[in-house]
């Protein structure tokens, strides 16, 4: 969707023009699963796939927010009234960082927003970190906040845990906010502390195939918040802030000391995912890209029987992927659904593409959506 595309929308539903369009991408992540409420490591990257937003202030204290891609007119709500728990269907990610901006002591005196977004929504691919992010950048620069990014993913994250209700860590809203074109963002989640690392898979004769399996997942449901306090019990149990503090080389020891079997699982599981993305950093560094496939098979193997979070679609993903060639695959993204990732050739691609495809239709499933991710630019100004 075009810059100009959308403020001619904007335009044409509001009578007068936007002062600017943004846009903010939704993302994958290459590994370090639900590490990020455990202060550990993730590694993301975004995707092309963005959701842009035209804005313009208004200076009466209503907000009007339209989708494209939603039915209906512009939902009006009133800013002073906005307070978490309100259930105002889509219109409640945006409405949650006017919110959370207004509560942070800044004045947002209202705005006409029009959105349109290429993230698939309920796939993994942080369609909603993309859509509030989009609007807090937007916020930022209207209202001259002079937030820095990481502040805007923060503030992002306070939205949809508090106003939104979903638990989530912060690792889709920097994504958004911050990745850089042809880079993957290595992330420490304790201390936010940021490394743009070198991804040009192109460049190596390689792809990076996503498989959205067309199965939808959510987070406000209870399985999330389930594991996240199952990992902060086991921190709790082990004596340390998170489980970011238990090192690799104890986790046996660790594990001895927990009493509950998935609890267990749980720590094993993040212990273990923090060790794989140290790992992959290391391969990456050393210029070692087709090394990575391993890790990123055992990090399913992780979720699946450990962490408990994949599906029959996903695991079916993985599985033929390897079969087909694949040098690794793994399910991205919070879990229950969603989507996959499989590292392959480039030659090879057509293949395994078509084997994962052949594989759904044989047993039943939806047919999946499978497009290559190339790894993009975080949030901006697009006019
Ligand atoms: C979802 C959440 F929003 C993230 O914070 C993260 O926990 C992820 O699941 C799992 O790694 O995308």
């Amino acid at each position: 969707m075009s810059g100009t595309e959308t403020a001619g929308a904007f335009e044409e539903l509001y009578g007068r023009a936007p002062e600017g369009v943004w846009a903010a991408p939704g993302r994958v992540n290459l590994i370090g699963e639900h590490t990020d409420y455990n202060d550990g490591f993730v590694m993301p990257f975004a995707l092309p796939h963005t959701t842009v937003a035209a804005v313009a202030r208004r200076d009466d204290g209503v907000l009007r927010v339209h989708s494209a891609d939603m039915p209906g007119g512009p939902v009006e709500l009133r800013v002073a009234d906005l307070a978490p728990g309100r259930e105002d269907g889509w219109a409640n990610y945006p409405a949650a960082v006017v919110w959370t901006l207004a509560d942070a002591g800044h004045t947002i005196g209202g705005a006409d927003i029009h959105i349109a977004s290429t993230v698939p929504t309920g796939a993994g691919l942080s369609s909603s970190a993309a859509l509030q992010v989009v609007v807090a950048m937007a916020l930022n620069e209207l209202y001259e906040l002079g937030l820095e990014r990481w502040r805007i993913a923060r503030l992002c994250q306070r939205a949809e845990n508090v106003y939104v209700g979903a638990p989530v860590g912060i690792m889709d809203q920097t994504a958004s906010a911050c990745c850089t074109d042809g880079h993957a963002l290595f992330l420490d989640t304790r201390d936010l502390s940021q490394r743009q690392v070198p991804f040009d898979l192109a460049a190596l004769g390689l792809r990076l195939l996503v498989v959205d399996t067309q199965v939808k997942h959510a987070h406000s449901d209870g399985e999330y918040g389930k594991r996240r306090a199952g990992c902060e019990q086991g921190a709790a149990e082990l004596g340390v802030p998170a489980l970011r503090d238990v090192p690799h080389e104890e986790l046996p020891a660790a594990l001895d000391r927990l009493t509950s079997a998935e609890v267990r699982r749980l720590v094993r599981h993040i212990v273990t995912e923090n060790h794989r993305v140290e790992r992959v950093i290391e391969l990456l560094s050393a210029g070692d890209v087709r090394a990575i496939g391993p890790v990123l098979v055992a990090g399913h193997a992780s979720l699946r029987d450990d962490f408990r979070i994949s599906c029959p679609e996903l695991d079916l993903v993985v599985d033929t992927a390897l079969t087909a060639g694949a040098l690794g695959a793994r399910m991205t993204g919070g879990g229950f659904g969603g989507s996959a990732i499989v590292l392959v050739e480039d030659a090879a691609a057509d293949t395994v593409a078509k084997a994962v495809e052949a594989a759904f239709d044989e047993a039943g499933f939806t047919a999946p959506r499978v497009f290559t991710a190339v790894p993009s630019a975080g949030a901006r100004r697009l006019v």
